[in-house]
């Protein structure tokens, strides 16, 4: 109920009367005046008015599950949305959710992950009350060989999402990392579990630096958030909601083609590294080059010594954004 009356509220342009929400939901005038009651201990500014009714002033910078689903325009990203304060990690989560059967477009936010992941065993740093830590829950039916490339479409949905919030210009560092002024205020883990030739689930894991004001010493001089490039509080339910409305008008391009073919133009205008020296971490065979950008599979294109490299994604690490070092 709570859901539902907070949805009429944000979808009313003027009042709303005390008679229209009973009657369009079969429920008493206390019931309603108690939801009322429980939405501004939670922190919405709700005015009241007699005669006319309840309007939606101010909603505070929370995460639960009222607020998210009252703000879903979605067809299916977001179709189940599991809101958890704490968590290990929302990737392992939404795994878990998987195995038990949620569905496709299912997404689990946290407000604090306790053992946040990034690539390769590498930590993501997660406070509580700050930041987007969410995870999409992708069943989806296609070659394993193309999944990778969901990462960058992700990029391409966050992207958008930031700068639609914020009104300023972010950038992608190829291939899973969001950059504003040339630090870091986001990362994408993307999971897979899998068959030989079937794929059970895709977990796509996105961390947001939204109020954070300072970074542990060893990320610092690379990170940054919403707030420290605009000092600008922003709600962090709009912001994903945002991302899945993206994401689910940029996954329907890529599935037409199963590759990027659709979206590498707006990629690569998005691209940091384009026409930027960049150092290839490769362990076999480092090098460096001049980034060209992605092409259709989602492979960064490298000019170097006269020939240009194909690097694939997971392959290696790509320097030059934050600095070489
Ligand atoms: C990433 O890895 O950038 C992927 C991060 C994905 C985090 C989300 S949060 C929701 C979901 N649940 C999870 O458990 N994970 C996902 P990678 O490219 O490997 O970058 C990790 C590196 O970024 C670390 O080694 C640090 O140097 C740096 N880092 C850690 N925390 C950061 C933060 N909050 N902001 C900016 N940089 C950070």
């Amino acid at each position: 109920m709570k859901t539902k009356i907070l949805t009429a509220l944000r979808e009313a342009d003027d009042y709303i009367s005390g008679q229209q929400l009973c009657e369009r939901f079969g429920v008493s005038r206390t019931a309603v005046w108690k939801v009322m009651k429980q939405l501004r201990e939670a922190g919405y500014q709700i005015e009241s008015v007699q005669n006319k009714g309840y309007k939606l002033l101010e909603a505070p910078d929370i995460l639960s599950e009222n607020e998210l689903k009252s703000l879903r325009k979605t067809r299916w990203a977001g179709i189940e949305t599991v809101y958890v304060p704490v968590i290990d990690s929302t990737n392992s989560k939404a795994k878990q959710l998987a195995e038990e059967g949620y569905p496709h477009g299912t997404l689990v936010v946290a407000d604090r992950q306790e053992a946040g992941r990034g690539r390769r065993g590498r930590n993501w740093d997660s406070p509580s009350g700050v930041n987007i830590y969410m995870t999409l829950l992708l069943k989806p039916d296609i070659e394993i060989a193309h999944a990778s490339m969901l990462t960058l479409v992700t990029a391409l949905a966050v992207v958008q999402a930031v700068e639609k919030q914020t009104g300023i210009e972010a950038g992608i560092k190829w291939p899973n990392d969001i950059v504003i002024n040339g630090k870091k205020v986001c990362g994408i883990l993307t999971e897979m579990s899998a068959q030989f030739d079937y794929i059970n689930h895709i977990v796509i894991g996105i961390g947001i630096n939204v109020h954070n004001e300072s970074f542990p010493e060893e990320i610092s001089e690379r990170a940054t958030s919403l707030f420290c490039e605009t000092g600008k509080h922003y709600s962090r339910a709009a912001m994903i909601e945002d991302i899945l409305e993206f994401f689910e008008t940029y996954y329907e391009i890529y599935l037409k083609t199963q590759d990027l073919s659709g979206l590498t133009g707006e990629y690569n205008r998005k691209l940091v590294n384009c026409g930027r020296g960049v150092r290839i971490l490769d362990p076999k065979e480092p090098f460096e080059g001049t980034a060209l950008g992605i092409n259709e599979k989602g492979e960064l294109l490298v000019e170097t010594e006269g020939e240009v490299r194909r690097v694939a994604y997971g392959e290696v690490s790509v320097r030059g954004i934050y600095g070489y070092v």
